[in-house]
């Protein structure tokens, strides 16, 4: 595996690469162009100027969350095919400057839910969480009207106020869009960036739904193994793989983490790592990455990790706020080093008793 961190960019990120690098064990970062939309095609100017930023302050670009997949794609309009054209060509740029792994996700209308940005913990911490009936209550207007007003002034990713300025059309639009048919509009839109992925070896890593269930009655597909299994089934290709998000999978307390992990051996192209505590089966909060301080092994998942030969990109996910920082929910800079360390620590344990006999 490469220690990664997911780095927002100049502008947008409070934590700087200067702060990344200092962190041990930590090579690269995971980045966007974060002020592209989706279906906007990225030019090999801006990644190049992207790419040499990162390198100058000693670290590479591991891979890109996210590549933004346009709704039409999702939903299967008329026009997708130009969008997917538009995506083809972000993918050959991007391989034309040497990155070879894309996160992306396919999930309708929002990114990631959340009914809390800031629920405080025992220790005085700050984390993310959800409750389903906090979520029951709320129209998704609402919603991103909480969220933008605690999002210490910062832009959330999947939530930018453009999208949700049309977030009543965007309903309409998805109105006969049901998990089939979903399905179905991904596995078309894969069979289309395959060959591109084959021609420039990217890793297309599809990140789970979170929380790993419909929402608001939207349908959610990258929620479960016989689901993922079937996307992989659907357009064959090694290219064609995940992004293992233990906390979004982890929603679901059905989901077997390291279990998951071995099944998905050749084809978890990035890991995502980080621990959830239930309160009750619908009632969850981020908790810190130590597996005492929540409900996850991470011992068994980083295990299980090491055990299918992964080698490529993890990162600590979402961190608690601590320490008095100011920084976007999650993406805070100490809790993340934090979790980067003891995954380090975990890794190094593990690889020492493996080959130590
Ligand atoms: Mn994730």
């Amino acid at each position: 595996m490469e220690m990664t961190m997911r780095w927002f960019g100049t502008g947008f990120d409070t934590v700087t690469l200067k702060q990344i690098r200092q962190v041990p064990g930590v090579t690269g970062v995971i980045t966007t162009l974060y002020d592209t939309t989706p279906g906007e095609v990225w030019s090999r100017e801006r990644i190049r100027a992207l790419k040499d930023e990162v390198e100058a302050a000693g670290l590479r670009i591991s891979g890109i969350e996210s590549v933004n997949i346009h709704d039409s794609i999702k939903i299967g309009s008329p026009d997708r095919d130009q969008y997917i054209d538009n995506y083809i060509e972000t993918l050959r740029n991007l391989g034309e400057e040497d990155i070879h792994m894309v996160c992306y996700n396919f999930m309708p209308v929002f990114d990631w839910t959340r009914s809390e940005l800031a629920r405080k913990r025992p220790d005085g911490s700050t984390v993310l969480a959800y409750s389903q009936k906090a979520i029951d209550a709320l129209d998704p207007e609402t919603m991103f009207d909480s969220i933008k007003g605690d999002a210490n002034g910062a832009v959330l990713p999947g939530w930018e106020p453009e999208r949700m300025a049309k977030i009543k059309e965007l309903f309409e639009a998805y109105k006969d869009v049901d998990e089939e048919k979903l399905f179905e509009n991904l596995k078309y839109f894969l069979e289309k960036i395959m060959p591109v992925c084959d021609e420039y070896d990217i890793n297309m890593a599809i990140h789970p739904d979170d929380p790993a269930w419909s929402v608001f009655g939207l349908p959610r597909i990258i929620i479960n193994l016989p689901n993922i299994m079937r996307m992989m089934k659907m357009v064959d290709n090694p290219h064609n793989g995940v992004t293992f998000c233990s906390g979004s999978y982890g929603t679901n307390r059905e989901n077997d983490l390291p279990g998951m992990i071995r099944a998905l051996k050749g084809r978890l192209h990035f890991a995502h790592v980080r621990n959830l505590k239930f309160n009750s089966d619908d009632d969850f909060e981020e908790a810190a990455h130590l597996s005492s301080d929540g409900d996850f092994d991470l011992y068994e998942i980083v295990k299980a990790l090491y055990e299918i030969g992964f080698e490529g990109p993890i990162r600590p996910d979402h961190g608690r706020m601590i320490w008095d920082e100011v920084a976007m929910p999650g993406y805070g800079l100490y809790d993340r080093a934090l979790g980067a360390t003891y995954i380090n620590g975990l890794w190094e344990a593990i690889d020492k008793n493996a080959t130590r006999g």
